[in-house]
């Protein structure tokens, strides 16, 4: 089997982190691969050394961040993780769980933001070179639940865009199930409101139909 992108979207606190983390011991325990495959975990932004010092700008700056500027380092972001990363990867036949890629520039620079999409699209064809996820998770959960959620976790602190007023995570959300009806081949819902079992239950089961269908192809 090639090398494969899978990528987990969502509002803050939709589990992502959580979900990524048993998938990636899910899968290697599963049978499901060759025993040398490779199943690697990163996210976006700060997948790089470099994306790191983006992520902390972008997330921690005391300087308020204008909305233009946000989404280029976002894309930068992107565009280092995609050349120095992600394509050499998938090169070497790994399967690689990315926590959140272009559908979050969409839905919260685009929706929440309100940015003009064509230039997001642009720009999300820019950073990426044309690298499309294999298949996206969007684990959907009510935006309070999901803040609640993030609230609650063990490094409490709420970062610059989760403290955003709750009209622009509504944004985000739409933004989520508006690119959900668009890309029904590739984003799958996932009920993100149910315990962690239970949303890692209906992961596997998607994923296992996928690689099945992947390995005959
Ligand atoms: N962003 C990103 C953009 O604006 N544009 C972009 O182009 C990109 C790429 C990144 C921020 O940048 C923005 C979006 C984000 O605001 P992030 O850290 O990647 O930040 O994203 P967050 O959503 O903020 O990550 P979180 O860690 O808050 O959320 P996760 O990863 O979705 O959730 P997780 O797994 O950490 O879980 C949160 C808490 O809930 C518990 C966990 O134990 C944890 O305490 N939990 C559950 N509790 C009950 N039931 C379940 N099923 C649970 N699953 C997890």
């Amino acid at each position: 089997m090639q090398g494969k992108l899978i990528v987990f979207e969502g509002v803050e606190g939709s589990g992502k982190t959580t979900q990524i983390q048993r998938t990636q011991t899910w899968l290697l325990s599963s049978g499901l691969l060759h025993p040398n495959s490779q199943v690697v975990t990163t996210r976006e932004p700060g997948g790089t050394a470099l994306g790191q010092q983006l992520r902390q700008i972008l997330l921690q700056s005391a300087e308020p961040i204008q909305d233009r500027t946000e989404l280029l380092l976002y894309a930068a972001d992107r565009a280092q993780h995609v050349e120095a990363d992600l394509r050499p990867l998938l090169a070497k036949g790994a399967v690689i769980l990315c926590d959140r890629y272009t559908d979050s520039t969409v839905a919260y620079q685009g929706y929440g933001r309100q940015l003009d999409q064509i230039l997001i699209d642009q720009l999300n064809q820019i950073a990426t070179g044309g690298l499309v996820s294999d298949l996206t998770f969007w684990l959907d959960i009510e935006v309070e639940l999901g803040l609640s959620r993030a609230r609650s976790r063990a490094s409490a602190s709420l970062d610059r865009i989760e403290r955003a007023d709750l009209s622009f995570h509504q944004r985000v959300q739409q933004g989520f199930s508006q690119l959900a009806i668009a890309h029904p081949e590739r984003i799958v819902r996932i009920d993100a409101s149910q315990s962690p079992d239970a949303v890692s239950q209906q992961i596997q089961q998607v994923l296992q139909a996928r690689l099945q269908d992947w390995s005959r192809s």
